[in-house]
């Protein structure tokens, strides 16, 4: 007997009614500003993900191990960000209502607005960590508010001030700065100083936990659309991730803003892909 052709993320092949974490891909990226391409992130990442193993020695476990389903990419109304919008935070309700973890692989940021509106029904309390290079404050793009350089502002429009939390800022206006300045958000430039901190701070608090690849150096990582030098490090975003998910109550992820065709070595999808596998399997 032979086996369908299925793509799923390298080990995740739980079937849906035993998994603990669902993850979906979300080939969006029509309100970027500088250079397209994120909507094959997904995809990239799904296939590039064979050349991993499927066993984390800095763990010490497989992806196997966890329960986790791939219920592949949403297929998107593309040009109409309203109804982009809507069909992420139905994707997330569906998943969440099933007491599933939702694993969003972006896409630009915008698709994190999606899903956090969801989860912030859910969890009325909700805190956001905000792994970036850009601020994504502003308070519109160009007029444009349902911008992926606005999708910090429309959450926090939702949450209230002092719930979001941002590492590794390097990139914004001045404006941008400032309002963060005015008690806001709490914003870590360039660093992940103070995470322990804040982990220690939100003990049972419901996270969102939304991670824009582009807080890496251009170096490490340069398949990207908005490429920002002076970035981290990857073993410094690994050990973040990890402090995050082993230390908070994380109840939604995403990873965003890979644009694989930016980078024709492979490298950044590659990044994206371990990143991703470290994660589930921290997770799980
Ligand atoms: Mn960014």
């Amino acid at each position: 007997m032979l086996n369908k052709n299925i793509v799923n993320f390298i080990g995740c092949e739980s079937e849906y009614e035993d998994a603990d974490i669902v993850l979906f891909g979300v080939p969006f990226d029509s309100t970027t500003s500088y250079r397209p391409g994120t909507r094959f992130g997904p995809s990239a990442i799904r296939n590039e993900s064979y050349g991993l193993e499927t066993y984390s020695p800095y763990q010490d476990k497989e992806i196997t191990d966890g329960q986790i389903f791939d219920s592949g990419d949403l297929e998107l109304p593309l040009g109409d960000t309203q109804r982009v919008l809507e069909s992420i935070e139905e994707r997330t309700n569906v998943i969440l209502e099933d007491g599933k973890l939702p694993f969003m692989i972006g896409g630009e940021h915008l698709v994190t607005l999606g899903s956090v509106r969801a989860v912030h029904k859910k969890y009325p309390d909700l805190h956001i960590i905000h792994f970036d290079a850009h601020a994504d404050l502003r308070e519109d793009y160009l007029g444009v508010k349902l911008s992926h350089a606005c999708v910090i502002r429309r959450c926090w429009e939702s949450l209230g001030d002092g719930r979001i939390h941002q590492f590794g800022i390097r990139s914004g206006d001045k404006e941008e700065f400032l309002w963060a300045r005015e008690g806001h958000v709490k914003m870590q430039k360039f660093s992940f100083d103070g995470l322990s901190e804040t982990i220690g701070k939100l003990k049972e608090k419901p996270v969102y936990f939304t991670i824009d690849l582009d807080v890496l150096d251009p170096s490490v990582f340069p398949g990207t659309g908005t490429p920002e030098a002076g970035g981290v490090s990857f073993m410094e975003l690994f050990q973040a991730v990890l402090d995050v998910v082993k230390g908070c109550r994380v109840v939604g992820c995403d990873v965003n803003e890979l644009s694989p065709g930016y980078d024709t070595s492979g490298v950044s999808t590659a990044v994206a892909g371990k990143l991703v596998r470290e994660l589930l399997i921290a997770f799980s």
